[in-house]
């Protein structure tokens, strides 16, 4: 029988109720596919911080690199300023593990109301491709005269020849097996940004010239921010730095009904080391501990992971059995205007596996 270690980071807030429920998802469909999986919880977070002063023991990289995967729930607290939940514990693995690219599908789904009012039979299906390992999240930059008047801040952005060229043909590349309009659409702020952002699209020109089945756009980001809104479904493959890819993001998520329903995947496409699933949501305070998070997200990430496991018809039919669920609307979560808690939403996805 075919075995998977699966690192499970539940983390902080909602991620502690989605994570149980994208692991029944997981459990259901490897007794229904014959395979396994060894589920090992790490108990790291903001609870972890308050005992041990970081949100993951020193050595947590080397204890993660033999898994095949990473499942991840959310991480922050209100307690604790967002740059440490997120600098000790989500970023370093991104960067440590190379997970240079981060998916973000962008789907609308049948029986799913958009917030835009779409012409008839307009269909919301693409998929932002953001850089995640360098750019405007480089740790790179430092404070001077800190905490005096005088304090100075410098954030540097990295951009590398390497890291957007690897980038942009991962973009490329998914234009080409995507069965979508194959289009590539790149996003920089160059008009402002007169270097990184430069570099950005002269290489993403010089790539585009290899690939010439697929058609491509430039946007500036406050373009293509009023165009998720104006033209949704002109999108296919989006690509864009750290930053504006984590920002339009957002803006795909609510576009396709609600961000408990938007999947994610950090992928280190050369599989040297494990890739990292999570939903795009964080820990949402607001809504943690009342059984309403919306499990989807999770689930769909889980999903992700199967077909980056090379378990195709696994993360087929898990789905499958979600588009049924949101197409019957027999069970939702309050985000999508329904009434169901977290784990009915779970078991109707479950009756449909
Ligand atoms: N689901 C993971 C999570 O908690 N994300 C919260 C967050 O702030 N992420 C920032 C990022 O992806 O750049």
């Amino acid at each position: 029988m075919q075995s998977f270690h699966i690192a499970v980071l539940a983390g902080d807030g909602v991620g502690q109720e989605v994570v149980p429920q994208a692991k029944r998802v997981l459990e259901k469909v490897a007794r229904q596919q014959k395979i396994q999986f060894d589920f090992h919880d790490f108990a790291w977070g903001s609870d972890y911080y308050f005992r041990h002063g970081r949100m993951a023991p020193a050595d947590a990289l080397d204890e993660l690199r033999p898994f095949d995967a990473i499942l991840l729930g959310a991480v922050g607290h209100p307690e604790i300023p967002d740059h440490v939940t997120l600098n000790g514990l989500l970023l370093p693995i991104r960067r440590a593990f190379d997970q240079y690219a981060n998916v973000r599908p962008a789907v609308l789904h049948r029986g799913v109301e958009s917030p835009l009012a779409l012409r008839k039979g307009e269909q919301i299906n693409f998929v932002v491709v953001r850089e995640n390992t360098e750019g405007e999240y480089a740790q790179v930059g430092g404070f001077v005269y800190h905490n005096q008047p005088e304090e100075v801040a410098i954030q540097t952005a990295v951009f590398t020849r390497r890291g957007i060229e690897r980038i942009v043909r991962f973009a490329f590349e998914l234009a080409k097996r995507r069965n979508g309009k194959k289009r590539v659409t790149s996003v920089t702020k160059s008009n402002a940004q007169g270097f990184g952002m430069v570099l950005w699209d002269r290489t993403f020109a010089r790539v585009a010239a290899e690939f010439s089945d697929i058609s491509t756009e430039s946007l500036l980001v406050d373009a293509a921010a009023m165009n998720f809104i104006r033209r949704p479904e002109s999108f296919d493959v989006v690509v864009a730095s750290n930053l504006f890819g984590d920002i339009l993001s957002d803006i795909s998520a609510i576009i396709v009904g609600s961000m408990g329903l938007a999947a994610s995947a950090n992928l280190d496409p050369s599989r040297r080391h494990p890739s990292m699933f999570e939903p795009v949501h964080g820990s949402a305070p607001d809504i943690a501990g009342k059984g309403i998070v919306n499990p989807i997200a999770t689930i769909l990430s889980a999903a992700m992971m199967l077909d980056h496991l090379q378990l195709t018809d696994a993360a087929q039919h898990v789905d499958q059995a979600v588009a049924k669920v949101l197409t019957e609307g027999c069970a939702r979560t309050p985000d999508l205007g329904g009434r169901n808690s977290t784990e009915e939403v779970t078991d109707a996805i479950l009756e449909n596996l």
